[in-house]
């Protein structure tokens, strides 16, 4: 079978690509640990801020020790908008919206998550370093969204 010269390079080319995302997802999924979220759990949007099976929003230590933060995501902010949390332990985050669909990005971290109206999001971080990480919303949730921001204050251990 006789293949032009041309129509080899494209084969080869569109090839190469291929093999090229599939590489990137790779060491995407094993080297930076990013992977879709396999927590399923639903929520009434209108019971976000009440449900105590959800709450209590902020950040709370559980009997065991571990630090639990939850957060309501609704036009055009995070509730609560700031959250103190320490250094060096696992952070359980849970974050519902209220109204659209939202992002949890927090800025310098691989930490982000999709925020949907009637799920809960969660992933569990541990921050390394104290100090005050950036919460932004990256998804498109409306005219207010550049201003939608939150905080997490990483205290060192006393
Ligand atoms: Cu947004």
């Amino acid at each position: 079978m006789n293949v032009d010269l041309y129509e080899r390079i494209w084969l080869w080319a569109a090839a190469g690509i291929i093999v090229v995302f599939l590489v990137s997802m790779g060491v995407t999924t094993f080297g930076y640990a990013v992977r879709p979220p396999s927590h399923v759990e639903m929520i009434d949007p209108t019971q976000v801020m009440t449900d105590p099976s959800f709450g209590p929003l902020g950040a709370s230590t559980r009997p065991d020790g571990s630090v639990r933060v939850a957060m309501a995501a609704l036009m055009f902010t995070f509730v609560p908008a700031e959250v103190h949390v320490p250094v060096g332990r696992p952070v359980t985050f849970r974050i519902s919206s209220l109204d659209v669909s939202h992002g949890f990005d927090i800025a310098g971290t691989n930490a982000n998550t999709m925020v949907l109206p009637g799920y809960v999001s969660q992933f569990t971080y541990t921050f390394q370093r104290p100090g005050e990480y950036l919460v932004v919303c990256n998804e498109y949730c409306g005219l207010g969204h550049h201003t939608m921001q939150g905080k997490i204050v990483v205290e060192a251990a006393p």
